[in-house]
């Protein structure tokens, strides 16, 4: 029986560009640095993982969509932190990001990973970052698992 459950994760070959934005650039360079340690440990070489920064969470579809325009790329990795504030801006952002990488994911049948934090304050963006949660750790890992499971369904 075909299973998508590895056991392992095995990204040896794989060649993966991680987009993280500069806002909340403490939290963001943090999530960057756990990203790229998943993907070390996961067998990627280094030669083999692409960064690149963006302003905020809002530029993360355009450099996601050329990325993923250059057909090198197993995955695209996403990293941005927004955080709620007085207004709505979070929201416009937020909503505008989502659909965005979903459909630079779907328009080139391409996992490009939701690392976005969209929190309510600043501690609980600092938990999700820094603490035990290490979201960016988390999407590096979840990148390579979904590049084995789009390969686990090619026909
Ligand atoms: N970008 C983020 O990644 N996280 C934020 O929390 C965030 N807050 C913003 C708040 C306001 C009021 C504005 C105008 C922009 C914010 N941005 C944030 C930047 C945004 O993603 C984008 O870089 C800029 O709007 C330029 O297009």
């Amino acid at each position: 029986m075909k299973s998508n459950t590895f056991t392992t994760l095995d990204g040896s070959g794989m060649r993966i560009a991680i987009v993280a934005a500069r806002f909340n650039q403490e939290l963001t360079d943090a999530m960057t640095t756990d990203c790229v340690n998943a993907l070390r440990a996961c067998n990627l070489d280094d030669v083999n993982i692409v960064t690149v920064r963006v302003p905020g969470s809002f530029e993360l579809p355009v450099a996601a969509a050329v990325l993923a325009a250059q057909h090198e790329f197993d995955a695209i990795i996403c990293l941005g932190v927004l955080i709620k504030g007085d207004t709505k801006h979070d929201q416009y952002i937020a909503d505008a990001c989502a659909n965005g990488i979903t459909r630079v994911s779907i328009d080139n049948m391409l996992p490009v990973l939701f690392g976005v934090l969209t929190t309510e304050n600043r501690e609980q963006a600092e938990t999700r970052a820094l603490g035990e949660q290490k979201k960016g750790w988390e999407a590096g890992m979840s990148a390579v698992e979904t590049v084995l499971a789009m390969r686990n369904i090619e026909k």
